[in-house]
């Protein structure tokens, strides 16, 4: 017996029909069943596809608005009924134009400032800073929006059956509604292999489909038709800190329509009465790279538009989700399912703490990996502090490059997840700083080698800016070279890593020559720094010091990368023995008198801004592992301390960093907590975009990160099969993850107990293999002669190619 129901809401002044949240088969609540429609898609259920956000209403604003990219172009859908709005994006459009911001008074007034650290005048040392070694300008730029295209439709009387989504596994946002009897129905791609915007514009009755098309944007710009049916918008990018706007842009919108007659004023153009339409998007920049904004905008996006002109929106559509899903469909994620999946997702946003929900988590994690892929292709500008989606000229923290802790937390899902091309714009960007870091380092430090402080941007800024509380760390690079090891651990690739060694030894020879002796301690140590954005005495405002825990492990990664890639190389042995007798000079970690792991050398944990965002000296137990439980147990228990005094309660980003730690603590039910916390509505936008608050998109990264490192732990030279899985998990599957040294795992549990786990090897090396419970391993069906290690380990070697199947013994 089925019960339908309806409620009325008015949507941006047209009456719009939404499907009550459930109706009832015997007695039970399922998803209602919509008509069956045929064409793109069908309306009013829940979306076919299980990895979906949907929502029965239009965007009202741009956190309910939904994302699709292709790397370079992004656009946030709205899906409005009478008029649909594409907030429209370019990775490239930044403000101000190519700039050097090195100081060259910073090196005179080094010395100085290193010896006011020393002698522990913080506020005169950071007062030096801010006047003396900042860069010009003390602030970089920012990354801004191209415009808005608009759709603009006849209003209905009415509208009913009403569904918007993103469809996780097409990588297409649709919107479908009954207006006044007609079923209209709309597509939108971000396609990499052809580089526009699709939109597809259906309806189940013949000439249906009329509309007005423009551009706006509160950019400088004009628009103009271009011939009968292209619309042209043309601008430049603001001005920055006194250095002018530089980066031109042009967006085309063509119309290609099935029937129905094409008008045009000077800035629009019209449709009526066609019987589907498919409108491309193409966006050019005069932006080549940091330095060169010489360009042809107009010839990029023609290009590209000519291209996809040529094409039917079906094949469009077809070579995107084939490009797509190639990458999409390596990883799979099942954490069990129950009914709460089938409302609409803002709805389940707010229910999530009734810990009903497990499937929320695993479609955040599609959704990350959807973000990632959708905003790192095929492109120039790594994902950004929002990805490449951004509706303004001046967005927070100017939508750039935080690398103090954001940027490398937007890649920590690269390589577990088994997206390793995403990190190409990463990697690219990195030999960028490279160079403008060779200048910095030269002059604000007479320094060799390459150096970026907390924050880069389109220019490819690496002198310190904002303030020396923030700005005044100089181990940004190093920390983003961890990347490029990273990589090579998890794919074994040596011929990569071969290319990039010479950023490694750029970034290694930075420290080599700036490393200071403490005056007190003997080691040698960064000087100035500070551990990020955390005051060691908040009542002194205190920041800047030497030798701040995270730098000391963030350059022992540095020095052991350089030093293995040169061995592997069998080049450079002198630099080799020079890493090495610098990397037994750094301070080590130390327990603090709260059974802590220090943030500083000094013991000053206690009058530190403890409940601080940032866990950086915690970066020794992730991203690193320099801090084992059973390679360095007390370490270990100190930075359970650690997490313990500073709590929980934190920003998007920081929540997900702690989802990770506790991870690695093998504490899952904590992580879960954790998720928890992020999954809500402060945390957790209508369109599931994480909220710092404001909109970040480092923490949609960083949880997907945090649920491998929940599920799968291959650091320090072991195979941990479900470390920290929680009791909200009991029963699930996790399909192709990366892990260190070239293995992918699948891992199946039930009652919270491993079932079996298949690992496929691309490497000949040894497995040392960490489960609970103790299992056998086969390999081509039979039994392989495996040795359990004292404790409780499984240790056996692999072939390249071999795939070994683990079963509970
Ligand atoms: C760091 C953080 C802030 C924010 C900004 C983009 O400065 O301390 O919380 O995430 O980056």
């Amino acid at each position: 017996m089925q019960r339908r129901q309806f409620l009325k809401v008015g949507v941006g002044g047209a009456i719009i029909a939404t499907q009550a949240i459930h109706e009832f088969i015997d007695g039970q609540p399922v998803l209602a069943v919509g008509d069956a429609v045929s064409g793109l898609h069908g309306a009013s259920e829940g979306p076919k596809a299980a990895l979906a956000l949907w929502y029965r209403e239009p965007a009202a604003d741009w956190l309910e608005a939904l994302p699709i990219g292709n790397g370079r172009v992004g656009a946030m859908v709205f899906g409005g009924v009478e008029t649909e709005r594409l907030q429209l994006n370019e990775e490239n459009i930044w403000a101000g134009g190519p700039h050097d911001y090195a100081n060259p008074a910073g090196l005179a007034a080094l010395p100085e400032i290193r010896k006011l650290v020393f002698d522990d005048k913080w506020g005169e040392a950071q007062h030096l800073i801010n006047e003396q070694f900042m860069g010009t300008p003390p602030a970089q730029s920012q990354y801004q929006t191209a415009g808005d295209l608009t759709i603009q439709f006849p209003s209905p009387n009415t509208v009913t059956d009403y569904r918007r989504e993103l469809d996780l596994e097409e990588a297409t946002a649709k919107v479908s509604f009954l207006a006044d009897g007609v079923r209209y129905r709309r597509e939108t791609i971000a396609s990499g292999p052809h580089q526009v915007l699709a939109i597809r514009l259906e309806a189940d009755k013949s000439e249906h489909i009329s509309f007005t098309l423009a551009f706006n944007s509160p950019q400088s710009k004009t628009v103009s038709v271009l011939d009968a049916k292209t619309l042209t918008m043309s601008g430049v990018s603001t001005d920055n800190a006194g250095v002018k706007g530089a980066v031109k842009f042009q967006c085309l919108a063509r119309i290609l329509a099935d029937g129905g007659a094409l008008t045009a004023t000077h800035d629009s153009l019209s449709v009526k009465g066609a019987n589907a339409v498919t409108i491309l998007v193409s966006i050019g920049t005069s932006y080549r790279n940091y330095r060169d904004v010489t360009g042809d905008e107009g010839a990029q996006a023609l290009h590209y538009l000519a291209n996809a002109t040529a094409r039917t929106y079906a094949d469009l559509k077809k070579a995107h989700i084939a490009d797509y899903r190639h990458i999409f469909d390596r990883v799979s994620l099942d954490l069990g399912r129950t009914d709460a999946s089938k409302l609409p997702t803002n709805e389940r946003i707010p229910a999530f703490k009734d810990g009903k929900d497990p499937q929320l988590p695993a479609l955040h994690f599609q959704y990350g990996r959807y973000l990632l892929i959708s905003s790192s292709r095929r492109c120039r500008q790594p994902a950004n502090l929002q990805g490449i989606w951004n509706d303004s000229l001046w967005p927070a923290w100017g939508s750039k490059f935080t690398i103090n802790i954001n940027t490398e937390m937007n890649y920590w899902l690269a390589a577990p997840t088994n997206m390793l091309e995403c990190y190409d714009p990463l990697f690219a960007m990195i030999g960028e700083i490279a160079q403008t870091g060779t200048i910095t380092a030269k002059m604000q430090y007479g320094a060799s080698g390459w150096v970026t402080h907390h924050n880069t941007d389109g220019w490819r800024g690496t002198a310190p800016v904002d303030f020396a509380n923030s700005g005044m760390w100089p181990t940004g690079g190093a920390w983003l070279c961890k990347s490029i090891w990273d990589h090579y651990e998890f794919t074994g690739d040596a011929e990569a890593l071969r290319k990039r060694y010479p950023l490694l030894k750029g970034a290694a020879l930075f420290f080599l020559d700036t490393l200071v002796p403490d005056p007190r301690s003997g080691y040698l140590v960064t000087n100035p720094s500070v551990s990020p954005e955390i005051p060691h005495h908040a009542a002194e405002d205190a920041f800047v010091c030497a030798g701040p825990t995270m730098d000391n492990q963030i350059l022992h990664d540095l020095f052991s990368a350089c030093a293995k890639a040169s061995e592997i190389f069998g080049v450079d042995p002198e630099f080799r023995a020079r890493l090495y007798a610098t990397r037994n000079r750094l301070a080590p970690m130390k327990i603090g008198k709260q059974g802590q792991l220090q943030e500083w050398q000094d013991d000053w944990d206690a009058t530190a801004d403890i409940h601080n965002r940032h866990v950086s000296h915690l970066y020794g137990l992730f991203p690193s592992n320099q801090i084992t439980q059973n390679g360095t147990p007390d370490l270990f228990a100190a930075a359970r301390k650690s997490l313990e005094i500073r709590g929980d309660d934190a920003t998007g980003w920081s929540l997900a960093w702690k989802i990770n730690l506790w991870a690695r603590l093998g504490d899952g039910e904590h992580a879960y907590k954790l998720v928890t916390d992020l999954l809500s509505p402060d945390r957790t936008a209508p369109n599931l975009f994480d909220l710092c608050p404001p909109f970040q998109i480092d923490g949609n990264f960083g949880v997907v990160s945090g649920i491998c490192e929940m599920l799968l732990h291959s650091q320090a030279g072991e195979l941990h099969l479900l470390p920290a899985l929680p009791s909200a998990w009991p029963t699930g599957h996790v399909h192709g993850l990366l892990a260190r040294n070239g293995l992918t795992v699948d891992i199946a549990w039930k009652d919270q107990k491993l079932v079996n786990a298949e690992i496929h090897a691309r490497l000949a090396s040894e497995v040392r293999l960490r489960t609970s419970i103790p299992v056998t391993v086969k390999s081509r069906g039979k039994r392989i002669d495996a040795k359990i290690g004292q404790d409780g380990v499984t240790v056996f070697a692999v072939g390249s190619g071999e795939v070994y199947t683990v079963t509970v013994a």
